[in-house]
């Protein structure tokens, strides 16, 4: 296994770096000091073609024009937060305004919008790039000094583990999540409406116009929100369940997962035979089906449009903060913030 270094762009001045990882089957990563971004994940279809299954870019000025999130990072907070504001301990934090009156991934420039201190590790049977970086109090708004650290680490099993942690030196809120937005096609060679996805999950966050949970938690039975068995993703294009309507015709729903580290989240794409499994400790996982993706770009010679890609934003409940019956995302100072998932091709 190996880990190769280049020169990617440059940031407001600043030096970005880009990591490829490669393990001894020939899968890939490529990851981005900037934003912890993954911009290229190589891996064989059924034929051994190797082709790359992720929207990302390959210059610094297209993420900043163009990118919704790819592949990043997210933080402080995943999701929304309702009116941009919470309490905690009887004092209102205001956070950045970035998604009309709602707080979005993080603020003006979150996790995914900095460049973060990186590490290479190498392993015997993996090689791993340990990314760290310090929240500092007040910044986009949220409370404490958060020292954050990321890890990526590729196994020979053609498995990618992304592991979080983070500890604040005051009591605050954190859920982190990646942004990965995948394509198994290979190369962007078709939109995700084939691609078949399966959860283990019985309920989904009911959302309200501004796609922020109403914190009631519905069946998925009966409706096109049931990957239990298996669905296509592009049943929810086509389905007139008000939902799906809201979400611009399809998913951008948290899942409350009814099962950890069991194979809960399987894709697959039958015409490439691609199959990507992923495990998590998290409570939920957003499917969000690029409804909002431009069409004014694009993505490495491929039109940007939506349904090009997916993604399975493992994570906390998102505006868990205003939601008493969601599990809590506040972190007490001191106390270590841990989050893995793993994706397996
Ligand atoms: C997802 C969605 C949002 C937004 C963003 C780019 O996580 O929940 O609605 O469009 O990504």
């Amino acid at each position: 296994m190996r880990v190769y270094q280049e020169h990617f762009g440059e940031l407001n001045g600043e030096k970005v770096t880009a990591y490829t990882m490669v393990n001894d089957q020939g899968m890939e990563v490529t990851s981005l000091d900037y934003g912890c971004i993954i911009s290229k994940i190589i891996v064989p279809d059924q034929k051994g073609n190797k082709e790359n299954v992720v929207l990302g870019f390959d210059s610094v000025e297209e993420y900043e024009k163009y990118s919704s999130y790819f592949g990043a990072v997210i933080g402080r907070v995943a999701g929304r937060i309702s009116g941009a504001e919470f309490e905690l301990d009887g004092q209102v934090y205001k956070v950045a305004k970035n998604d009309g009156e709602n707080h979005l991934h993080g603020g003006n420039v979150g996790f995914d919008k900095v460049i973060w201190k990186t590490e290479v590790v190498e392993g015997t049977d993996s090689v791993s790039l340990v990314f760290t970086y310090l929240s500092v109090d007040g910044e986009e708004g949220y409370p404490g000094n958060v020292n954050m650290k990321v890890t990526y680490t590729l196994t020979n099993q053609n498995e990618l583990q992304l592991a979080y942690e983070g500890v604040s030196d005051q009591r605050t809120i954190l859920n982190v999540t990646n942004h990965t937005y995948f394509n198994l096609s290979g190369d962007l060679k078709q939109d995700i409406l084939e691609h078949e996805l399966t959860l283990k999950s019985n309920q989904f966050a009911e959302l309200d116009s501004e796609l922020i949970p109403t914190g009631e938690l519905l069946s998925v039975k009966d409706t096109a929100f049931d990957f239990t068995q298996g669905r296509k993703i592009k049943g929810g294009v086509e389905s007139l369940h008000p939902q799906n309507l809201l979400a611009g015709k399809g998913y951008d729903h948290p899942f409350v997962l009814a099962a950890n580290q069991q194979h809960e989240i399987v894709l697959k794409d039958e015409a490439s035979g691609r199959q990507l499994v992923v495990e998590t400790d998290q409570p939920g996982v957003v499917l969000y089906t690029g409804t909002q993706l431009g069409d004014d770009f694009e993505i490495r010679g491929v039109k940007s449009r939506k349904y090009l890609a997916l993604c399975l934003e493992t994570q906390g409940m998102p505006d868990a903060i205003h939601q008493p019956n969601f599990p809590s995302i506040i972190l007490e100072k001191g106390e270590v913030y841990q989050a893995i998932t793993k994706w397996k091709f």
